[in-house]
């Protein structure tokens, strides 16, 4: 099994296995180690032309891009096992679903971007945890599901997301559906749902013995422009798409900066009617939530627009700031 790897790699990897084993006999020793807001429009993608992208471009959304370069190097000195994300394009209506399949490899098309988007992506599930959060979730009383089906097609905010933070796809991930509670009853609904999700998933993850990266895959303001300019990439035409929505992206910026995680939250159900925030997907709610509504300051690593609509990335350094 060890065949290939150098004396130290090897040992460094037994090393792992050992103390994944440990901290597992012991029930716990598992925890959240840093959680990130990591917007997912495929036009970062597009941007940065990986290898696994198609369609080629001239650049363009750098400030999004070089914050994602900032955060990248900021994570760099976190040591985690495996990323557990939430994105608002995968959508249940019935429940909450997360992907139960060791690896999915397929070309992901963006349906409204096929100009931009055409990824070939393959990635690694950590069936363990995400079973371990569906368990948990069952158990707190939520509606669940493990997506068997291994010809399922994993949504794009889920690889953007995952791509550009980890661009090596070297870690498994855990990916959590979203669930449309806000489109069956209402955003109080949702972040109710949202809120329990969070408690659940943070309960799982510390009996896992797993350290965890969390991600919320979603863009804050979501009113974007209806056409696109010749050059997609064409930056002179980048912009909010209104002045409210500046606003309502700034507010929202301040209050998580200043700590006050509990009032967006609060303040979410206006800012979604408002400034039809992509957070109406549960993404945000449910990491809060299961940073046990964090009061530090997180890391600011940039802000930008893409089509009009506003992306902040932004990091809480859990393990750092001595969170739960
Ligand atoms: O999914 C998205 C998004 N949230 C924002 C802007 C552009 C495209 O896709
Ligand atoms: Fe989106």
């Amino acid at each position: 099994m060890f065949g290939a790897m150098g004396e130290s790699s090897r040992r460094c990897r037994i090393g792992k296995v050992k103390d994944l084993m440990l901290s597992r006999l012991f029930m716990g020793g598992g925890k959240i180690v840093a959680g990130i807001i990591a917007p997912h429009p495929p036009h970062l993608i597009y941007a940065e032309n990986p290898p696994q992208n198609e369609p080629k471009s001239e650049g363009g959304w750098e400030q999004l891009r070089w914050g994602y370069e900032r955060m990248r190097e900021s994570l760099e000195g976190v040591d985690y096992d495996v990323i557990v994300i939430l994105s608002p394009h995968w959508q249940t209506y019935v429940g909450t679903h997360f992907l139960g399949v060791e690896n999915f490899k397929s070309l992901s098309v963006d349906p409204v971007f096929p100009n931009l988007f055409r990824f070939n992506y393959d990635m690694q599930v950590d069936i363990e945890l995400a079973k371990a959060i569906h368990d948990q979730a069952e158990a707190d009383g939520m509606a669940v599901k493990m997506m068997e089906n291994p010809d399922f097609r994993v949504d794009y905010g889920t690889i953007v997301s995952c791509h550009l933070t980890r661009p090596d796809w070297d870690k498994p991930i855990v990916s959590i559906s979203s669930n449309r509670s806000r489109h069956y009853y209402s955003v109080e609904v949702m972040q109710e749902m949202m809120m329990q999700l969070g408690e659940s998933t943070r309960k799982a993850i510390e009996t896992s013995g797993k350290r965890v990266l969390l991600i919320a895959s979603n863009s804050l303001s979501h009113r974007h422009f209806t056409t696109e300019s010749a050059i997609p990439e064409d930056m002179s035409k980048e912009h909010i798409t209104s002045h409210a929505m500046h606003l309502w992206d700034m507010r929202i910026v301040d209050l998580m900066r200043e700590g006050k995680t509990q009032q967006v939250v609060d303040e979410m159900p206006e800012f979604i009617e408002q400034a039809i925030s992509e957070s109406d997907g549960g993404s945000l709610t449910w990491m809060f939530s299961a940073l046990g509504m964090p009061t530090y300051s997180p890391l600011m690593h940039g802000y930008g627009t893409i089509i009009g609509t506003g992306n902040v990335i932004m990091e809480w350094q859990h393990e750092k700031k001595g969170g739960v």
